[in-house]
């Protein structure tokens, strides 16, 4: 009994000082680049997985996303993500300043669906509010746009099958843009939060374009109606971040 008060107890601080490093971290650091930043890895021993700043408005994706839901999903859908992540890699003893989150997820198998489902959130919003900008370009150029044209046909073909893989994922999960390790650009889709990374997925490659379409991303201004939550975020997709991963 008093054992286990004291373990108790002791996973409390410990979420507590979590808590609080983030809390700090997130005050005194202006940005996490260095967190997700350079492959994933954290620089600093100690320091948790925290969510960067997004880099424009709530309000200014209206064009797709009302500033309502993008407040509830980056403040508190996509920080309890980034808490549980936190709380799963203390209590699983993984030590992230040896450890980015990419290879993390590309291991996800052994450990417990707490930190898959968490590792794998924070990984896809981070990349999804950075996949965003509230001017898009509407389309990419250059390297990326000739292996689009190459890959899908043109790059009309290549939205319709993203759209459609948004559209068929069944209950909750993502749309990707990816490069598969033949270098092939390929579209799919994983259910939940489970990403190309990770060693169970099916689909396979590094994420280059990833599309949140759980009902929490779209449901208060579109319901039921996820094909025009997708047709409209065409409008703010961000490719010159697309590029750069293309490119990288
Ligand atoms: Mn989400």
């Amino acid at each position: 009994m008093s054992t286990k008060n004291t373990s108790r107890r002791s996973f409390i601080t410990d979420a507590a000082k979590t808590t609080a490093a983030v809390a700090l971290s997130a005050t005194v650091i202006p940005s996490f680049a260095n967190i997700m930043g350079k492959k994933g890895q954290a620089s600093m021993v100690g320091i948790p997985y925290s969510q960067r700043p997004l880099s424009y408005g709530y309000k200014d994706l209206e064009a797709a996303i009302d500033a309502t839901t993008m407040e509830i999903h980056y403040s508190k859908h996509a920080a309890t993500y980034a808490k549980n992540l936190n709380e799963a890699v203390i209590a699983e003893k993984v030590n992230i300043s040896n450890v980015s989150l990419e290879s993390l997820l590309g291991k996800i198998s052994k450990y417990s669906p707490k930190l898959r489902n968490n590792a794998g959130g924070h990984y896809n919003h981070e990349l999804f509010w950075q996949s965003m900008a509230a001017k898009s370009s509407l389309k990419p150029e250059g390297k990326l746009l000739a292996a689009i044209e190459k890959d899908f046909g043109s790059f009309e073909a290549f939205k319709t099958q993203f759209t459609d893989a948004g559209k068929g994922r069944f209950g909750s999960g993502w749309a990707w843009l990816v490069l598969n390790n033949d270098k092939k650009l390929i579209v799919g889709s994983t259910p939940n939060q489970d990403n190309p990374l990770m060693d169970i997925s099916e689909l396979k490659g590094t994420p280059l374009l990833g599309l949140d379409v759980w009902e929490h991303a779209y449901y208060l201004r579109y319901m039921n109606k996820r094909p025009d939550y997708i047709n409209n975020w065409w409008n703010v997709v961000n490719w010159d971040v697309v590029t750069q991963r293309y490119n990288g």
